[in-house]
């Protein structure tokens, strides 16, 4: 069935602009905002951007800006057509429309989901990498900005200069205190201006910018033919960029305003002064889980999410290391109960018509584990508990995405991208075990930030953990990872 919203004219302007017109933005944030404008007529309206592909804003473009969101569950898919874009633009193509954007005085809020690897900051000091040499070309300003920390601060810059008021820029990426980290970074970025230049930028954000921090979660696996093939058969729209999602989806977010916002509790949004805690619960028990899910399931060959958790070792390791190494450094929001939140979890990762990719969730694992692993990993050796199967989590990365010379960790893992993968594979061109690999990661490139180069122990077992992987395989590393950790924990 169809909720026929295509048909309703779209009455309302634009008021945000969204930087990552992925398919996760297109199935969360615009549910969220078609709810609330059918709660509460209002100009909120979602102009896309799109980094560099223009596949999707000419799609949109196309199609009037209707699209599909299918959501799916073993047993039934439903199809709905939020039909809440007014515009869609490539950043790359028209950067200079974007800083126009985020200065126009109708936009009200900059929301972005450019994924971890979009912030360009440095893991181990969370500042703006200022050696990365995009971040440099922006910081000069000879051409239009191409990161988004860039394009957000001189658009702001134009924003002030134009006097155009107060905006809000709402991070909603799977990062800790995302919020407070886009702020930071936007700081940075200023500090690293000429000047005074810098300094009145500075004072101009702190007194009409404001950073909510979020919490999303929604998954949303990327789009197929044979989904593409399913709307035209159950639709009978041609619809060429449908988003596939499960039904489960939840938004908290900070009330923290600065020039207004839609309605979207309409939608089931959450507003709380518990965010982080939120946002740790999720980033550790769903995703840090999940990386074990993709590496271990994608090195035994399961090409989908359920595929992997329906092997027993696997959907074991995954209860552990989700109750034994993640949820104690966890502070459970007011309200969660956990052993509910953790079933809930389970059912989601089983839902097999969903088709989850192991190597879409085990891609940017340079990034993605650096927000999951070094937190818990130093808890837990604080406490002297046992860290057995974060270290496997690592080793099954590394394994997938740099193995040792001649190892081919088959078709899933090599599906995997990475930012890290070609100088990883260059250091370890010549490794010739698992200690050599652990050492050029952790200790050298020092991908998991100084905590874990200094964590001789974690660093071993994630050395024992890679040579097992590529020697035994999956089952037998897990099957030392749980021994070890029942006897560390008898
Ligand atoms: C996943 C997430 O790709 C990943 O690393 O863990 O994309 C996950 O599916 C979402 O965060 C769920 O909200």
């Amino acid at each position: 069935m169809t909720d026929q919203l295509e048909r309703r004219p779209r009455n309302f302007g634009p008021g945000i602009v969204h930087l990552g017109l992925g398919n996760f933005h297109r199935a969360h944030m615009a549910m969220y905002t078609r709810a609330a404008i059918d709660a509460k007529a209002g100009d909120w309206g979602i102009i896309g951007v799109a980094s560099r592909s223009p596949a999707v804003v000419d799609a949109m473009k196309r199609q009037d800006f209707l699209y599909t969101i299918v959501q799916i569950s073993p047993d039934e898919f439903s199809y709905s057509t939020p039909n809440v874009h007014t515009d869609a633009l490539v950043a790359g193509l028209e950067g200079e429309r974007l800083l126009e954007l985020i200065a126009d005085p109708r936009i009200k809020i900059i929301s972005l989901t450019v994924t971890e690897n979009g912030y360009t900051f440095d893991p181990v000091t969370r500042h703006l990498n200022l050696a990365d040499h995009r971040v440099r070309q922006d910081l000069e300003g000879h051409e239009l900005p191409v990161t988004t920390i860039g394009q957000i601060a001189l658009g702001l810059e134009l924003r002030m200069l134009a006097g155009n008021g107060p905006v809000t820029i709402l991070s909603c990426d799977n990062l800790s205190h995302n919020g407070v980290l886009t702020q930071s970074l936007v700081a940075d970025f200023t500090a690293a201006l000429p000047r005074e230049r810098g300094a009145s930028l500075a004072a101009w954000i702190q007194r009409n910018v404001t950073f909510p921090s979020t919490m999303v979660d929604r998954i949303v696996p990327a789009t197929t033919q044979e989904l593409i093939d399913q709307v035209k058969k159950a639709t009978g729209y041609a619809d060429a960029i449908p988003v596939p999602a499960e039904p489960f989806s939840m938004w908290v977010i900070e009330d923290n305003f600065a020039a207004g916002r839609p309605q979207w509790e309409a939608g089931g949004a959450i507003f709380s002064d518990e965010v982080d805690k939120f946002e740790q619960l999720k980033v550790r028990l769903l995703n840090g889980t999940h990386s074990l899910l993709a590496y271990l399931g994608a090195l035994s060959g399961a090409a989908t999410i359920p595929e992997s958790i329906s092997d027993p070792w696997i959907a074991n390791a995954a209860r552990k290391v989700l109750r034994d190494e993640y949820l104690p450094s966890v502070q459970v929001p007011k309200g969660v109960d956990v052993r509910t939140y953790e079933a809930e979890l389970f059912g989601r990762w089983r839902n097999v018509a969903l088709g989850h990719r192991t190597s879409q969730v085990g891609s940017d694992g340079s990034v993605k584990l650096r927000e999951r692993v070094p937190y818990p990993n130093q808890q837990l050796r604080e406490k002297g508990r046992s860290r057995e199967l974060l270290a496997l989590t690592v080793a099954g990365y590394l394994t997938c995405v740099s193995p040792l010379p001649g190892f081919d960790p088959g078709e899933h893992a090599r599906a995997m991208q990475d930012p890290l993968r070609e100088v990883l594979r260059e250091r370890a061109a010549t490794a010739m075990n698992g200690t050599e690999i652990a050492r050029i990661a952790m200790d050298e490139i020092r991908f998991l930030g100084d905590d874990v180069a200094a964590d001789e122990e974690f660093i071993a077992r994630v050395a024992r953990y890679v040579d097992l992987l590529h020697s035994s395989g999956p089952h037998q590393a897990l099957s030392e990872a749980m021994n070890t950790t029942e006897r560390k924990t008898a």
